[in-house]
């Protein structure tokens, strides 16, 4: 089981469909930030992953679906508004001790980066203070840079999704 988190608005939803299939993003129905939670498959090779979007809004109920069973985490933080990033942070910590995912690998996908300028990735990298989380916790953490709108990161992401 694959989990995306990441705070209200980060744009996991839009993320996750662009990784579906990248040629029909329906921006439509995303307008809405998702409450409560979204099941994904996302077809890969001729595999299909499921992954299941967890709203911002439910993040107090987060703990119920972080069981041993979630083998990766896809979160997702907006790149574009730092200053939400100190809630990214806090969301980002709960989940990475949660003694559940002591085994999961993590994805920290920075979006939106087609309305973000580069430095602001370094400024957001920064503020969520990484490179000690990643002195300090014992998961694998990848760091990839996206946007659903201009797919960048895609293939990345679609990689981090299908290895072992
Ligand atoms: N410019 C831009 N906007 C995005 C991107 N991803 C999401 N959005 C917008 O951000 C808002 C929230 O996205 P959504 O996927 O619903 O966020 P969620 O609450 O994390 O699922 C929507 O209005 C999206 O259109 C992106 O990569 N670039
Ligand atoms: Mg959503």
């Amino acid at each position: 089981m694959i989990v995306c988190l990441g705070p209200m608005g980060a744009g996991k939803t839009l993320l996750l469909k662009s990784l579906r299939n990248s040629e029909s993003i329906d921006n439509t129905t995303t307008a809405v930030p998702t409450v409560g939670t979204n099941i994904i498959d996302i077809k890969i090779g001729d595999k299909i992953y499921t992954v299941r979007e967890l709203g911002g809004t439910m993040a107090p109920m987060w703990n119920l679906y972080l069981n041993e069973n979630v083998r990766k985490v896809i979160f997702v933080v907006d790149v574009s508004d730092l200053c939400q990033i100190s809630a990214a942070c806090v969301l980002l910590y709960t989940v990475m001790v949660n003694p559940c995912l002591r085994n999961a690998q993590f994805l920290i996908a920075l979006t939106k980066m087609d309305v973000s300028y580069r430095q602001m990735r370094n400024e957001a990298l920064l503020m969520l203070q990484m490179k000690r989380l990643q002195k300090e916790v014992r998961q694998s953490i990848t760091i990839t840079e996206s946007s659903a709108i201009t797919g960048e990161g895609r293939s990345e992401i679609l990689k981090w999704i299908s290895k072992e």
